[in-house]
């Protein structure tokens, strides 16, 4: 595994479309072990879209901490959501600020995990919270574009 550069706002492949993956290659396996670990080790965040290395492809892993543990999407779709939540959010590649977005309270997503098996899950709460917004990186969209007015700050890292 390495570690991966990650793109900042400003870079205007953040804001491109990615594109699906059509098999699941040696490449693709690494693109996730590398993304998984800059997440962890470099950034520690808690999820990482592929565009936010550099890589215009429908894949990211989350790990919010719980018993899922790192989870792999490839080529997600948000088939359902239900209700609402207010989300306080963070972006590596938006590096020194919050916001906060509304966002579904739950949702149902379908994806291939890392070997190409479809799987579904149900999520909610921080877990849906952090896949809605790795899905809006694969169609070039930031949390700031959908912050509540006036909620975004400059925050301090630790
Ligand atoms: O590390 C991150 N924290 C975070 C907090 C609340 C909601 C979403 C996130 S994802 C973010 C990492 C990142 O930029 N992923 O794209
Ligand atoms: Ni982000």
């Amino acid at each position: 595994m390495a570690l991966r550069n990650i793109v900042t706002e400003g870079d205007p492949i953040l804001r491109k479309k990615s594109r699906t993956i059509e098999e699941i290659t040696p490449r693709i396996v690494k693109l996730l072990d590398d993304m998984a670990e800059t997440m962890y080790y470099d950034n520690r965040g808690i999820g990482l879209a592929a565009v936010q290395v550099g890589v215009l492809r429908r894949a990211f892993v989350v790990d919010i901490g719980d018993e899922h543990g790192r989870i792999n999407f490839i080529n997600p779709e948000i088939t359902s959501t239900e209700g609402e939540q207010r989300c306080s959010e963070g972006c590596l590649s938006v590096p020194g600020k919050g916001g906060e977005v509304m966002r579904p309270m739950k949702i149902h997503v379908k994806a291939l995990d890392i070997d190409g098996n479809p799987f579904e899950m149900d999520a909610e709460g921080l877990l849906a919270d952090c896949i809605c917004h790795e899905y809006d990186h694969l169609d070039g969209i930031l949390f700031t574009d959908k912050a509540i007015p006036g909620t975004v700050e400059a925050v301090e890292r630790e």
